[in-house]
Order: structure tokens, then sequence, then C-alpha cells
């Protein structure tokens, strides 16, 4: 009896020094986890201060971890955002003996962006609103500019639109080309050029204005010259500068999607900063409509460059269908013009522009910009 209760007791004793070894396993493993993840955070600190951190910064900005390395609680404030805009981050107040964390720059945007979709279905009848586009473009911000928020864009494009009456067709073009642009990864801004009164349209003064008034608000180095009517059928069809100047309408639906002629120009076309500054900018003297994109064309192979273009199944447009514009009727003096470029284009060009500018705006989507760029000089009397 006595030996069977001391057994029992002996058996108890065992299970309980059995249960305090599990106890002191299970408290073991939680303080190793624990201590581990902290020598955790403080290599990834350690490597963050050295040359970045890829863990720390992908996740913050998914938010899923309370990482205190960088200060992120400016409200609406994401990594992404402060990235793109090239500002600052702020190390914490935490004490850190280790040099202030610089952010991993962003990887160089790619060549082909894999977001592109190819050819796009393009029509002009369904009824929309400016502030329909707007909800469409949450991302664009004021002024119509944008950056992508994970690579670094080679160019920084100013997208010029010489204007005036057309508002129906820069609602159809900002639907279409902001989404377009996004995902082609432009780092741009949309500059309308509205010119005032009723006087003689012209157009490529209007474009020479859109330089200025862009360098202005942002260190381009890519001008892209659009009318507003024209809309690319593909997105693979990328709004950037190229090592020779763009013309990227090639195949409007209006020409049968053909070139009209070897040395077209018009609707669309693309120069570096470098690339317009060689051939004096546009020229001025073309009142009315016809000759100054073949006058462009002439400047460019005058001054030793070629046109450079996209596939021909790749720069495809679609015109918004109008009637012709008052007071752009077609320019009687176009073709003796282009004949005298090279005389021409050393004394009229970026070099001679001069206009008012009445009005600077900001809208979502795009600046406008409004300008009085004078009238034809007088016809000279015949005879
Ligand atoms: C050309 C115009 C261009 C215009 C295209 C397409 C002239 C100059 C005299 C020949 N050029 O004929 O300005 O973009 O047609 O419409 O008129």
């Amino acid at each position: 009896m006595t030996r069977l209760m001391l057994g029992r007791t002996l058996e108890r004793i065992c299970k309980g020094v059995l249960l305090l070894c599990v106890l002191h396993f299970l408290i073991m493993m939680i303080l190793y986890f624990d201590v581990y993840s902290q020598r955790f955070d403080l290599f990834s600190r350690f490597n963050n201060g050295r040359n970045g951190s890829r863990s720390n910064l992908s996740g913050a900005a998914a938010g899923g971890h309370h990482y205190y390395y960088y200060n992120l609680s400016r409200p609406n404030a994401t990594l992404a955002s402060l990235l793109a805009t090239g500002r600052q981050l702020v190390p914490s107040t935490e004490p850190d003996n280790t040099q202030a964390p610089s952010p991993k720059p962003l990887p160089p945007c790619p060549e082909n962006p894999p977001g592109l979709v190819g050819r796009l279905l393009i029509e002009f009848s369904s009824q929309m609103t400016m502030e329909q586009v707007q909800k469409e473009n949450p991302n664009v911000t004021e002024g119509g500019r944008y950056t992508p928020p994970d690579c670094r864009p080679r160019w920084k494009v100013a997208i010029i639109i010489p204007f005036r009456h057309r508002e129906n067709h820069l609602k159809y073009w900002l639907h279409y080309l902001h989404p377009i642009l996004r995902r082609q990864k432009m780092d741009y801004g949309i500059y309308i050029i509205n010119q005032l009164g009723e006087e003689t349209f012209n157009r490529a003064k209007l474009l020479n204005v859109g330089y200025a008034e862009a360098l202005k608000d942002g260190e381009y180095d890519c001008f892209i010259f659009s009318d507003v009517d024209l809309i690319p059928m593909d997105d693979r069809n990328l709004y950037h500068c190229y090592d020779q100047p763009r013309h990227f309408a090639i195949a409007m639906d209006k020409f049968g999607f053909r070139l009209p002629y070897a040395g077209y120009f018009g609707g669309v076309s693309g120069l570096s900063k470098k690339q317009f500054l060689k051939i004096n900018g546009f020229p001025n003297e073309y009142w009315g409509w016809g000759g100054e994109d073949d006058d462009i064309y002439n400047r460019i192979t005058l001054n030793g460059m070629k046109v450079s273009r996209p596939d021909n199944h790749i720069g495809r447009y679609r015109m918004i269908k109008h009637t012709r514009d008052k007071h752009n009727e077609p320019n009687p003096q176009r073709f003796h013009k282009i004949r005298n470029t090279k005389n021409t284009m050393k004394t009229d060009g970026i070099n001679s522009l001069t206009y008012r500018l009445v009005q600077v705006k900001k809208y979502p989507l795009f600046t406008n910009i409004s300008v009085e760029i004078g009238k034809p000089p007088p016809r000279p009397i015949k005879g």
C-alpha cells in the first residue's frame, strides 16, 4: 500500500517536473524569437544606414510594419509620393548613431513599359464632361502634371497644344492622353496655348510661346507639339524625345493611315530642347493655315538632322472631325515662304519671339496660357 502511494507521489512529481520543463521550453522559445526579431530589425536598420534597405522601404510603403526610420506622418504622405516629389525623407527623432538613411534611388523607367496595351479603340461619340475626365485621372496634379511614382523617367516632357475655341476637343484629348501617358511612364506637363482675340491663327508662334512658357514652369528637356484634335491609336507610340526630331502622327485616318508626303511633319511632333534650339525654334511669321510644319521640316534637314518616325502600324491617329476654323484661312504666302527657310530661320524663331502673356491658369488636368501674339503684317500693295 505504502509502496503504491510512494509510486503515485513519484509519478506526480515527475509529471510536475515535465510540465515545468515544457513551460520553461515555451518561455525560452518566446524569448528567443522576440530577441531574434529585434536583432533582425537591428540588422535591417544597420544595412539601411549603409546602403538603403529594401525590406524597410517596401515594408513602410506597404504600410504593414511599424518601421520608425522615416517620418511618414505628414498627412496623405506615402513613401511613393515622397519619392516621386523628390522631397528628402526626414529621419526620425529616435537616437541613431548610424548615418541618416538615404532612400534607395528609383530604378530608371523601362524602355518598353510593361503596362502598355497596344492598339486602342478611339471614338468620339460618347458624351463626357470635364468633371468626369477629372475623376478618371485623380493622380494628375494641378496644371496637368504627372510623374511616375515607381521609376525615374529619362525625359521631362512638356506637351504643348496650340488652341482657340476647341474646348470639346480638349476634353477628348485629355480623356485619352492622360491614361496613355501614365501607362507610358512619362514625366510630363500639359500646356494649352490659347490665342486670344480673333486675329489670324498662328500655330507655330503659339508653339514657340509654349516652349518659352513651359520652361518657366519646369525644367523640361523634351517638347511635344500636338494639335488638340489628334489622338494616338496605339500607346506604343511613346511620347518622349529621340536622337533625332520625332514625327509621331505619321498615319492619320484622314490621310488613309499613310504619310501624305515624305517631308510631312504636321500634327504631332517632338524635339528635345537641344534640337529645338539648334533650329532656332519655329517660325513666327506663318499666319493662317499651312506651311509652318514644312518650314520646321526644312529647318531640321538644313541643320543636318533627320526626322525619326515610329512604325506605320504604331503611328496611327484618329482626328476629331470638325469644320474649318474661322480666321485660319490658307496662307497664300506659304508657297513662297517655305522656299526661303534657309534665309529666314536665323532671324525668325525663338530668338525673335515677342508676345504678351495675359493669363496663366492651372486647372486640374492642364495649364492654360492665354496670350496675345499680334497680327499678320499688312500685305505689301502690288504695283
Ligand atoms: C500641306 C501643308 C501643310 C499641311 C499638310 C497636310 C502647305 C505648304 C505649301 C505646299 N503645306 O500641303 O502645312 O500640314 O498639307 O494638311 O500648304
